[in-house]
């Protein structure tokens, strides 16, 4: 299961044995260039960065680690090993041969699976492209870079899925997903956290912790895909999506720490004036950011999702570990609903529910993070404790879009909310604050004012490595 960096685009699924899709793939390949030089990290094309490269997707040793000149980074399609034995594992077609083609009846779901999924990974690339010029270290400029790499390999794996398994239609999608721009008011993204600005580091790690996060939710149940070709896929990319969570989970633990160590330096809660980013902004960019991943889990109750499961296409998080029949005809799940502005929870059909499933599996995540995340602070003896906002805080999707929640889960009116919009959500001047710490620190080994030291380098490496060369 070796890759092969010699061919043009390097593969693990045989693509000089299949002419017209490497043809169709090649064509595609310039615009994507074009599309990094664009609108991927600015000003990186010279920069020599540490990367991890995929040399095979074997579980023992599939990456490499070296300085890559960023221009000649080789993106490819790599594919987990075929499972010879592999079944569909539920819905009514649970107990077949897993497909190694597009089912006919199914093709329009599976296609718009296909895209939705891979308009994300450019989306994310773009919205993190300006950050390089304000990177707190090398290490950290480094992991930016990894992450926006394996994004960009993201999306050449669900565009090899529509060139391959779909012909024409996927060929324009494959076009469209450079087309379309995260914010563009004309031809935006089609999920809306992927429309947002990243506007800083501070969200950048948080967008790491939380965004990045939905996709590994969202990878594992497609990982559990009958589309065995899709599976496949999806559970290579989730190799590479636990450093990204890593990035954010580890760098806000580093924001925490300083702060902490500024505060008792300074016996002072008010680490601004040194530099230092204070818990209330903290847990004002948490607001938003788990709030608006919130929604990318779609409505509480779909008949989309509930078709996808019974077609064999999109599992629930880890479906063969359940416990159940998994066809989910007579089950229930509880889902919330607002009954005079109180939440309520009923039971709804689970299969018309799997959006919910997968939203309270990864509330459930979500909260071991900020245990982790507060034990920073007890370590420094720091009386203080992020806390997740209320599942109906600042929602646009699903039952709570219309109504007003304030963090702590109380319901309140239009204008008390719009009064205490910025208590809980980043203001201009939090913004413009964080913003005056953003300079960029190129000294190897160096931080900057408002982020504590990585416990370790990257691959063994030190603190002081040169994790990104200038030329
Ligand atoms: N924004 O029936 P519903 C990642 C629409 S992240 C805008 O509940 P469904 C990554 C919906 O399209 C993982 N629109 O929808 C992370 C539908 O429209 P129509 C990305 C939304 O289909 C960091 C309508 O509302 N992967 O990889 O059950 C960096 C009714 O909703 C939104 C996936 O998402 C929204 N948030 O659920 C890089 C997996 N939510 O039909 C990468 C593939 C819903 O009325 N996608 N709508 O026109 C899916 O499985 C599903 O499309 C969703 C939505 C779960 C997202
Ligand atoms: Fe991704
Ligand atoms: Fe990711």
């Amino acid at each position: 299961m070796s890759i092969d960096y010699s061919e043009k685009i390097p593969n693990n699924v045989g693509l000089t044995e299949n002419r017209r899709l490497q043809r169709a793939l090649e064509k595609w390949q310039p615009a994507y260039i074009n599309w990094w030089r664009e609108l991927g990290p600015i000003e990186s094309n010279e920069l020599e960065v540490y990367l991890r490269t995929a040399i095979s997707v074997d579980t023992k040793g599939w990456a490499h680690f070296d300085h890559v000149r960023m221009q000649d980074y080789r993106w490819g399609i790599f594919l987990a090993p075929v499972d010879d034995e592999r079944y569909i594992n539920f819905g009514r077609h649970k107990g077949e041969a897993a497909w190694q083609d597009v089912p006919g009846e199914y093709r329009a779901e599976l296609r718009r699976l296909i895209v939705t999924q891979g308009d994300t990974e450019p989306a994310s690339v773009e919205q993190q492209r300006h950050l390089g010029q304000t990177c707190p270290s090398l290490y950290d400029l480094r992991n930016l870079f990894q992450v926006n790499v394996e994004e960009g390999r993201h999306l050449w794996a669900m565009v090899y899925l529509l060139q391959a398994y779909f012909g024409r239609d996927g060929r324009e999608e494959a076009d469209a997903m450079l087309e379309r721009h995260s914010g563009d008011p004309d031809k935006p993204r089609i999920l809306q956290a992927f429309n947002e600005k990243t506007t800083d580091w501070l969200a950048f790690f948080m967008f790491t912790h939380f965004q990045d996060r939905d996709g590994k939710y969202q990878l594992a149940s497609l990982s559990e895909s009958g589309f065995d070709p899709l599976a496949r896929s999806c559970k290579f990319m989730l190799t590479e999506e636990a450093h990204h969570m890593f990035v954010g989970e580890s760098g806000i633990s580093r924001v925490i720490q300083r702060t902490c160590e500024l505060m008792n330096e300074h016996k002072t809660d008010d680490v601004q004036k040194f530099g230092g980013i204070d818990f209330q902004t903290i847990q004002k960019y948490l607001n938003f950011h788990y709030s608006i991943c919130l929604d990318l889990f779609g409505q509480e109750l779909s008949t989309n999702a509930a078709n996808f499961y019974t077609m064999g296409l999109k599992g629930r998080f880890l479906e063969t570990k359940i416990d159940d029949d998994h066809a989910l005809a007579n089950d229930a799940y509880k889902v919330p609903e607002l009954r005079d502005g109180d939440v309520v929870e009923v039971d709804a059909p689970a299969l018309n529910a799997i959006n919910e499933r997968l939203r309270q599996d990864y509330i459930v995540d979500s909260q071991r993070g900020i245990v982790r995340w507060n034990r920073v602070m007890t370590k420094a003896g720091i009386d203080f404790a992020f806390t997740l906002p209320h599942m109906g805080f600042n929602r646009r999707i699903g039952v709570f879009a219309d109504a007003h929640f304030t963090p702590d889960g109380k319901a309140v009116d239009a204008a008390t909310w719009e009064a205490g919009r910025h208590k809980w959500m980043p203001s201009d001047e939090d913004f413009a604050f964080v913003a005056s710490l953003m300079h960029p620190v190129t000294e190897p080994g160096k931080m900057a004012s408002w982020i504590a030291p990585p416990a370790r380098g990257i691959n063994n490496q030190p603190l002081e490595f040169d994790y990104v060369r200038f030329n």
